[in-house]
């Protein structure tokens, strides 16, 4: 009992905590980002700093948490907030991280101080935890490169995906989901960027591949559901496969990210279901599920109870 003791106090010392879906109180936080690395998984998420009732998102930073087990995590803080893109405004919407070339890639939405509209910028750490860094010292990605649509926020919500030839690829958008691939040095687009017809298509587009099957996830409709397509390559060609989690009922963002774990399946979503939670004020929650034996990813409902405890052996706490 003693001992139980000592454990449950050295773990509240180093800021970790249980899992229950939603995770991290007292934060609000949302647009989860997944990167498994070195045996750990690293959860990534925006912070809503709006007040009860706000209007309109109030994101100024990234936090970074990290699990050896899916049930318990470790806050490391901020790695990132906007105002490290000295090109930017502020608004550190939705974002995602990769690893390559022994360093970590952090693609994110903030929005531009001279090019109206928002913008995707890249920072680069040597460590998942950064801190982070511009890489650039400008936007990879800015409003005045596309041209599918007038509204000034559909150069959003960056996913990057690496494939096993060492190609990577950027997808984004807000209406339109835009694609290009990245150079190696995973700052500067390679080749044109290419409009991704997807019906229903609104945002948060996710790619990751299972065996030699690449799975797009994204939001649709609004309120916003989450859906996927598979294809034979990053670049498709797509067959919609339908929706796989219901849309929320306190906020209309949701926002997906899937991942595989010490053998196990997940999704990082959000919903608004922390108390004093909100449209602007969400909370980034986490499902365990299994593929269908076709492959197909099931319908998966929200919990309260998360994930249960899936100890990856080695991970260092
Ligand atoms: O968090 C701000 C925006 O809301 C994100 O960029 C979208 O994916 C939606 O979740």
């Amino acid at each position: 009992m003693f001992k139980k003791l000592l454990l449950a106090a050295a773990a509240l010392a180093c800021g970790a905590a249980q899992a229950a879906n939603p995770l991290f109180a007292p934060l609000y936080t949302a647009d989860p980002a997944v990167l498994v690395d070195g045996g750990r998984v690293y959860l990534f998420t925006g912070r809503d700093e709006a007040p009860p009732g706000g209007k309109d998102y109030v994101m100024h930073e990234w936090r970074v948490f990290s699990s050896c087990d899916m049930a318990t995590w470790q806050d490391h803080g901020v790695p990132l907030a906007a105002k490290a893109f000295a090109w930017a405004k502020g608004r550190a919407w939705a974002s995602d991280v990769v690893k390559r070339h022994g360093k970590y890639w952090f693609y994110a939405t903030v929005e531009h101080a001279t090019v109206p509209g928002f913008a995707v910028g890249v920072a680069v750490s040597d460590s998942p935890t950064g801190p982070f860094v511009d890489a650039r010292g400008s936007a990879l990605v800015t409003n005045d490169m596309t041209r599918q649509t007038d509204i000034a926020w559909d150069d959003i919500d960056p996913a990057v995906f690496v494939d096993d030839d060492g190609q990577a690829y950027l997808y984004w958008g807000n209406t339109v989901l835009k694609v290009a691939r990245l150079k190696a040095d995973m700052t500067t687009l390679d080749g044109p960027i290419t409009a991704v017809p997807v019906p229903h298509f609104v945002e948060a587009a996710y790619l990751h591949k299972r065996g030699a099957t690449y799975y797009l996830s994204y939001s649709q409709h609004w309120p916003e559901e989450t859906a996927y397509m598979t294809g034979p390559s990053p670049l498709g060609p797509w067959t919609p496969q339908g929706v796989v989690m219901a849309r929320n009922l306190k906020t209309k963002t949701i926002h997906q990210a899937f991942f595989d774990f010490n053998g196990k399946s997940y999704v990082a979503y959000h919903n608004a279901e922390l108390p004093g939670g909100g449209e602007h004020r969400r909370s980034v929650a986490v499902e365990e599920f299994a593929y269908r034996a076709d492959g197909g990813i099931p319908f998966i409902h929200q919990t309260q109870a998360g994930p249960a405890a899936n100890p990856a052996p080695g991970c260092r706490r």
